[in-house]
């Protein structure tokens, strides 16, 4: 630091130290992706094998103090995908945590699960979830800006993608894949 930054601190006193520390602190990952993008993304897999299917889960908050989630939505790209070796990769843009559960279609239809009282639906035949912040597998849930990943074998079919964070299967957080 500059000696003339040691007499601005001396006047300004401890919340400019903290206010200084975070400029400084800012400015130095000033090259790193997240803070170039609108969108945060500060995690990746490292190694990816099959073929990659991406996921978005998104929401516009919640209302009735933090109880109904708001405009959430799940959404995979590519929608179709061939059989075998398939890595998910599920990036949180929203503002609520999130997560990925891969489970077959049932046969009444993608998004007709039936919802328990707690908000959730059953998971039983999960094949599989991304609920790690950062990390692969399942954990406590993806927070906004984070991604999580998991890879599967998956045979044809048709899947449903799901985030079982409660009441967002209920309000839509759900969407097809077909495996060909
Ligand atoms: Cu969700």
């Amino acid at each position: 630091m500059k000696s003339g930054g040691a007499a601005v601190l001396v006047i300004v006193g401890v919340t400019g130290i903290a206010l200084m520390g975070a400029t400084l602190s800012a400015q130095s990952r000033g090259t790193d992706r997240r803070f170039s993008s609108p969108v945060e993304v500060s995690c990746a897999p490292a190694h990816v094998r099959g073929e990659v299917v991406r996921v978005e889960l998104s929401d516009d908050g919640t209302m009735m103090g933090g109880v109904a989630p708001m405009g959430v939505s799940l959404s995979a790209t590519p929608a179709s995908v061939k059989s075998g070796t398939i890595t998910f990769e599920a990036t949180n843009v929203g503002y609520l945590p999130h997560e990925l559960v891969v489970m077959p279609a049932p046969t009444t239809g993608v998004g007709t699960r039936r919802v328990n009282a707690d908000g959730k639906i059953d998971e039983t035949r999960s094949l599989g979830e991304a609920s790690t912040s950062c990390g692969a597998g399942a954990g406590s849930g993806i927070e906004p800006g984070a991604t999580s990943w998991v890879t599967m074998s998956l045979r044809p079919g048709l899947y449903e993608l799901v985030c079982d964070v409660p009441w967002h299967y209920a309000q839509g957080m759900v969407s097809a894949l077909r495996v060909y």
